[in-house]
């Protein structure tokens, strides 16, 4: 069978702290990308949220306090030698950061950006977890809902890096619905990236399997899809808090070919061939052949639960 590769890396961040510049952490991954060049990478892909601490995790009664998290441009003058540099070296990148848009709108969002330095395209976080209001009782808050408005715009798919490349951030990754969409639309790489704290306020019992829901989400998006799914966190301590790391490297087999072994920046790599996909989707799961929407009807008709 002949081969069609991406060589992707994986580029985890360790904690970025409230009082890190944006221009410290703008250094840190021009380093993860020349690791990235020297190791032939088509394409590095960076955290959701990669360029400041995950501020959701604190409450502030008046929004506009909370701006100064927030990209009012992609370029910005700050961000700016990330593009310069992936053109320099012949590198893609994928990068996840906070958007406030011209009229206002706060997005979760990830940009991917192609060889030559120039927007491909722009993803919005569509599931959005946690919390709208101040929940003063818990160690720390988790307030995406109300940083964060949902995406109207869904999954897309865009040709890129000879690849059929779609986007996740984060929560997205949980719900076999956002792997489907994609599916359906002959998806070859998923690009993920991850703030997960390893405490879960509502449900501590949930703590010890972070890791393992983690890699049970991705792998199982992966095989069920026919996919590639490169998943990239932000992890350890930061600012107190205790997030995950093992960013992976999933195969269309659903089997890990990479994975992170610190909590700290770490860059990891596969050779991921694109062709790989077909033996899933052109045999287990031939959508066309064995798919059955016609019984499916719910999945979109209804959000929550109905017994009728
Ligand atoms: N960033 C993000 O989406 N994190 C969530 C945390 C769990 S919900 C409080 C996640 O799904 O990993």
């Amino acid at each position: 069978m002949s081969e069609r590769i991406v060589t992707v890396g994986a580029a985890q961040l360790g904690p970025i702290q409230a009082d890190h510049s944006r221009e410290s952490v703008v250094a840190r991954l021009l380093d993860l990308m020349r690791q990235a060049k020297s190791r032939d990478c088509d394409l590095v892909v960076y955290p959701e949220l990669a360029l400041t601490t995950f501020f959701p995790r604190w409450f502030v009664d008046d929004i506009s306090q909370a701006d100064h998290w927030y990209e009012t441009e992609m370029p910005s003058p700050v961000t700016r030698p990330l593009f310069d540099e992936a053109a320099r070296l012949g590198i893609g990148f994928c990068l996840g950061f906070a958007e406030l848009t011209p009229d206002g709108h706060r997005f979760n969002t990830q940009v991917l950006v192609d060889k030559t330095g120039t927007e491909v395209a722009r993803y919005r976080k569509v599931h959005i977890p946690g919390h709208e209001h101040h929940e003063p009782d818990r160690p720390f808050q988790h307030a995406e809902r109300y940083y964060f408005e949902p995406s109207p715009e869904g999954f897309g798919v865009w040709d890129a890096f000879g690849a059929r490349m779609g986007m996740m951030i984060c929560n997205d990754r949980r719900w076999p619905e956002s792997y489907r969409v994609m599916g359906l639309q002959g998806v070859e790489m998923i690009l993920c990236g991850y703030n997960t704290p390893i405490h879960y306020v509502p449900d501590p019992s949930q703590d010890i399997l972070q890791g393992f829901h983690n890699a049970l989400v991705m792998q199982s998006g992966a095989y069920q899809n026919g996919t590639w799914v490169v998943g990239v966190a932000k992890g350890g301590v930061e600012e107190g808090v205790d997030s995950l790391g093992q960013s992976m490297i999933v195969a269309p087999s659903g089997q890990i070919v990479a994975q992170a072994l610190s909590t700290d920046d770490e860059l990891i790599t596969a050779r991921c061939d694109l062709e790989w996909c077909k033996r899933y989707t052109g045999t287990l799961f031939d959508f066309e052949r064995y798919r059955r929407p016609e019984v499916y009807g719910r999945i979109t008709a209804q959000r929550g639960v109905s017994k009728d």
